[in-house]
Formats: C-alpha cells, sequence, structure tokens
C-alpha cells in the first residue's frame, strides 16, 4: 500500500504578517489587519465561487457597470463583500473599485486610516459561469492628500507608489499572492481549516518563458508591429526556444499567476477597437505589474514602464506587455 503523505503546512498567513511587522518596531498592526481582512474577503468569496452553481450566483445581475460590462451576481457579490470587510477597519481612507464609478467613501461611523485601497473584485468575469478560475486583484497606497477629505488625487497615484499589491485565485486550489515590496509570496488556503499557509515563498520568475498568452481572436486589429512579434514567437527556432506555447485563459489573474510560475509573456496590446488596449491600469495592470517587478520580470505599455504611468482617472485603460524580463525586453523591441 502506497504511503500516505501528510501535507506539509508552512506558516500561516497571520504568523507571516506579524513576524514581518515586528521587523518594523515604529509599526501599528494597520497594514496586518488590512490584509487580515482581505484574507477574510478573500475566503467568503471563495466559498461562495465553490458553491455558485447551486447558491444561485451564475447568470447576470441586469446591471451594466461603469465599463459598459455586465455585471454579474458574483461581481456584485464580491464587491460588497470586500467593501463591508474593509470598510469599518479603520485602516483604509478611501477605496476605488472596478465596479464602482466613483471613490468609495469611508462611512461617516467608522474611523478613517491613511492607506488606500484599489481593487477589482472580480477579474475574469466572463468566466465565471463557466468554472473558470477567477480573482480578487489589489493595490494599497498611502494616502497623498492633507487634511479634510481623501479625494479622487488619492486613487490616482502611479503604480510606483503602490506600498502593496496582490491577488486572490479562486482556481483548483485558492491562492493569496502579494508583495508588500520585500519579494511575492503565495499562500493556499486550506478549505477544511480555513487558513492560508505560506506555499509559495520568495517567488521568481523565470527570466524567459516558453508561452506567450494573448487574445489571437483579436489579430485582425492589431498593427503590424504586433502581429510581426506574435509571428515571430511562433516561428520555429530551436536555439531561441521557439515557437512558444499558447495559452489564453482570457482571466487576468490566472494568465499572470501561470506567467509568474512558469514564465513567458501575457500581452493585451492596443489594437483598432480598444486604441488603450483593454486592461484597467489601477485596478489590473499596475498590481500585476509591482508583483512581476518584485519577482524579477517586467511590465511595460510597449513604450513605457507601467509602474511609470500616471493615471489621469479612475478607470483608465492600458496596453500591457507583461511577464518574464527577456521575453518583455523581445515584446517592447518589436511592438515599439
Ligand atoms: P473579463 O472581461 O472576463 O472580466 O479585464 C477583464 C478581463 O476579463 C481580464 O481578466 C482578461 O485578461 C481580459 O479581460 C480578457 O479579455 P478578452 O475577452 O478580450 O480576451
Amino acid at each position: 500500500m502506497s504511503e500516505i503523505r501528510r501535507p506539509e503546512y508552512g506558516s500561516t498567513l497571520d504568523r507571516f504578517l506579524l513576524e514581518r511587522q515586528r521587523q518594523f518596531p515604529e509599526a501599528k498592526g494597520e497594514f496586518t489587519q488590512l490584509f487580515q481582512q482581505l484574507a477574510l474577503a478573500g475566503k467568503i468569496i471563495a466559498s461562495r465561487v465553490n458553491q455558485a452553481g447551486l447558491a444561485g450566483l451564475l447568470g447576470h445581475t441586469g446591471k451594466v457597470n461603469v465599463q459598459g460590462e455586465t455585471v454579474q451576481k458574483l461581481d456584485e457579490f464580491a464587491n460588497d463583500t470586500l467593501i463591508r470587510a474593509i470598510e469599518g477597519g479603520g485602516q483604509v481612507c478611501l477605496m476605488g473599485s472596478e465596479e464602482n464609478e466613483d471613490p468609495i467613501p469611508i462611512p461617516t461611523k467608522y474611523p478613517k486610516g491613511r492607506y488606500v485601497l484599489m481593487f477589482d473584485p472580480l477579474d475574469g468575469s466572463t468566466n465565471i459561469d463557466v468554472n473558470i478560475s477567477i480573482g480578487t486583484i489589489f493595490s494599497v497606497h498611502r494616502r497623498v492628500s492633507e487634511g479634510g477629505e481623501p479625494g479622487l488625487a488619492d486613487c490616482l497615484q502611479p503604480g510606483r507608489s503602490q506600498l502593496a499589491a496582490g491577488y486572490i485565485i479562486y482556481g483548483s486550489s485558492c491562492m493569496f499572492v502579494f508583495t508588500t515590496g520585500n519579494g511575492v509570496h503565495g499562500f493556499t488556503l486550506d478549505p477544511t481549516v480555513g487558513e492560508f499557509f505560506l506555499s509559495h515563498p520568495d517567488i521568481q520568475m523565470p527570466e524567459r518563458g516558453k508561452i506567450y498568452s494573448v487574445n489571437e481572436g483579436n489579430e485582425g486589429q492589431w498593427d503590424d508591429k504586433v502581429r510581426g512579434w506574435v509571428d515571430w514567437l511562433k516561428t520555429p527556432n530551436k536555439e531561441q526556444g521557439k515557437p512558444y506555447s499558447a495559452r489564453y485563459i482570457g482571466t487576468l489573474v490566472a494568465d499572470f499567476h501561470r506567467t509568474l510560475l512558469k514564465g513567458g509573456v501575457f500581452a493585451y496590446p492596443a489594437d483598432k477597437k480598444n486604441k488603450n488596449g483593454k486592461l484597467r491600469l489601477l485596478y489590473e495592470a499596475a498590481p500585476m505589474a509591482l508583483l512581476a517587478a518584485q519577482a524579477g520580470g517586467l511590465a511595460s505599455t510597449g513604450t513605457q514602464p507601467i509602474l511609470d504611468v500616471e493615471p489621469t482617472e479612475l478607470h483608465q485603460r492600458v496596453p500591457l506587455y507583461i511577464g518574464s524580463k527577456l521575453d518583455v525586453e523581445d515584446a517592447i523591441a518589436r511592438v515599439r
């Protein structure tokens, strides 16, 4: 009879956060508490995602969001769950969600903290009803406005000033992956215990991968340079490890998670239909760019590092090339 291996459990998320907090004697624990609330929201969303087909949570609400997209029931549930989990904690003074047109204030009955939280509550909406990985993306900034009520300027900060960023992926397992500027760490949820355990410490993206990830259905809308770059990736060349394999899930969190662990390049280029690409700077591109940078990878619009893009609008879109350092450098050289 084969031996049954006992699971190996790393540090819990709580212990990991507390150990980090101890390294900063001046820390008041606000960051730790904010992450605990994010993890709680993630567990609640994960449990609903798992039961979605049974709990009447599949399908759309009949509403259209600020992006002009159909709001799915789980989008709405995830958005409400995050807002409720965070607003009363006292760590955050303002939030921005991909689902809300304007910044979300903290109700006056709660204290306000010094952080600003931006999030995409449920990325990959079109995959919700077909049992494919979806996720929550977030980033944390420090408030920059002084005195009075926080406002739009606190949300419109470039990726370089993010203090933390991460995502929770609801996939074959649920993982919480984040950086606070000190490497990228991944925690896997054991649903029987209800805890996230450190499973992927200090993730490093391979310098070069073998996979390209792009919606090739848009090829007819691309310019010649983008088409030329993708053709080049597919042209056999043994020394250059080509042709690359194609993988495209259509959920940024899932496509990025694979790229983070296995390397390669994910792109959502600008095209004739989407002049600035499709993905949102503040809720999608910038948080993933910080994770990529912390894991040794790169993220670019094709002409500028994503982390340097100065936001001018809450729901601004940007072209995105992200992944292994050498693969993104190749992309920039060919699409620029
Ligand atoms: P979705 O529309 O399903 O919410 O920005 C949202 C996003 O998914 C990303 O998660 C994903 O990478 C991209 O859009 C997929 O877009 P296409 O369907 O145009 O390929």
